[in-house]
């Protein structure tokens, strides 16, 4: 590796393509917020490259493979998303990879279930992701990337299977909040650029302006996660008004 090259990280929130093009064509705002957020921490050690299209994906991750993958997990691109980590991790062992999102749910029953069902993935982030995963990050460094130094012991926020363990599944009390202060933390993806390639390529911008619900429909995961909000002046100032 090239002296001062910065570690390769290639995270995605999938969408299938129909003959018409996009399921549906947000902009990944999830990635978005956790890469604006270790932007600020470590921006100097990682490159980080954001991804919805899977062709693109795998036509760059071909051309250079990454140190660490990330992946958002939702019902409708899970199965995209397993098959591609399985590839991945079948041909690349030491690549990290790192999932989140509602399929990985925030209890030990759930996460335990997604291990089940996903053993591809070496590290989970229940709830938030943004905190878990410059944990993950600051880890990497530490240990240059070995996975199995990774797991050593336990990351905060962090969940993965030691020894067929489950380890740090404190879910329900750490993760539920974002435990970090939003407002001030997170710079907007939007007013940093990062989100520049997908609004040239016609997604749509999404704005968020809290997080949780203030409903508690029992099928939910937002309802179990604490309320957080960005300021209206983060609002307005993303929308540019
Ligand atoms: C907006 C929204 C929609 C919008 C846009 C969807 C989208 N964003 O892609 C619309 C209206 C289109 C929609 C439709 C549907 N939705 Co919807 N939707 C939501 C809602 C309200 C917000 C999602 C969102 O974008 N949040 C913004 C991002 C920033 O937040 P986030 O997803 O929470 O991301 C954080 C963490 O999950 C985590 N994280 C996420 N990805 C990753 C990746 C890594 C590597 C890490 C470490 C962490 C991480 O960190 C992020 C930042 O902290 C949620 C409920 C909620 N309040 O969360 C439901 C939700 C996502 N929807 C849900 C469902 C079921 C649907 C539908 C299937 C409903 C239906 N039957 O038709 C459809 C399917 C849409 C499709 N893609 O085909 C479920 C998904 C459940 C699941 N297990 O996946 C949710 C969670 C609600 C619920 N019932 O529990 N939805
Ligand atoms: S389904 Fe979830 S996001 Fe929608 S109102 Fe209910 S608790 Fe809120």
């Amino acid at each position: 590796m090239l002296k001062n090259k910065k570690i390769k990280v290639m995270l995605a929130d999938f969408l299938y393509d129909n003959d018409k093009g996009p399921s549906y064509n947000l902009v990944p705002l999830n990635i978005g917020y956790l890469v604006s957020y270790a932007n600020r921490h470590y921006g100097d050690k990682f490159d980080f490259k954001l991804y919805r299209n899977i062709d693109k994906f795998i036509k760059d991750f071909n051309n250079e493979p990454p140190s660490i993958v990330a992946f958002s997990q939702y019902i409708w691109n899970d199965d995209l998303t397993q098959g591609i980590l399985k590839w991945i991790k079948s041909e690349y062992p030491k690549i990290l990879s790192i999932s989140g999102g509602p399929m990985v749910g925030i209890t030990t029953e759930s996460i335990g279930i997604f291990f089940k069902t996903n053993p591809s993935v070496d590290l989970c982030i229940p709830g938030y992701g943004e905190y878990g995963f410059t944990q993950v990050l600051s880890r990497y460094i530490e240990t240059k990337g070995n996975i199995e130094l990774i797991k050593n012991s336990s990351i905060n926020g962090v969940a993965f299977l030691l020894d067929g363990k489950l380890v740090n599944t404190e879910a329900e009390q750490l993760l539920v909040k974002p435990n970090i202060d939003m407002e001030k933390e997170i710079t907007s993806p939007y007013l940093t650029g990062l989100f520049d390639e997908f609004l040239k390529d016609s997604y749509s911008p999404m704005v968020q302006g809290m997080r949780g619900c203030p409903f508690k429909c029992t099928f939910c995961f937002a309802s179990k996660l604490k309320i957080a909000k960005f300021s209206e002046k983060h609002v307005l100032d993303e929308l540019d008004v």
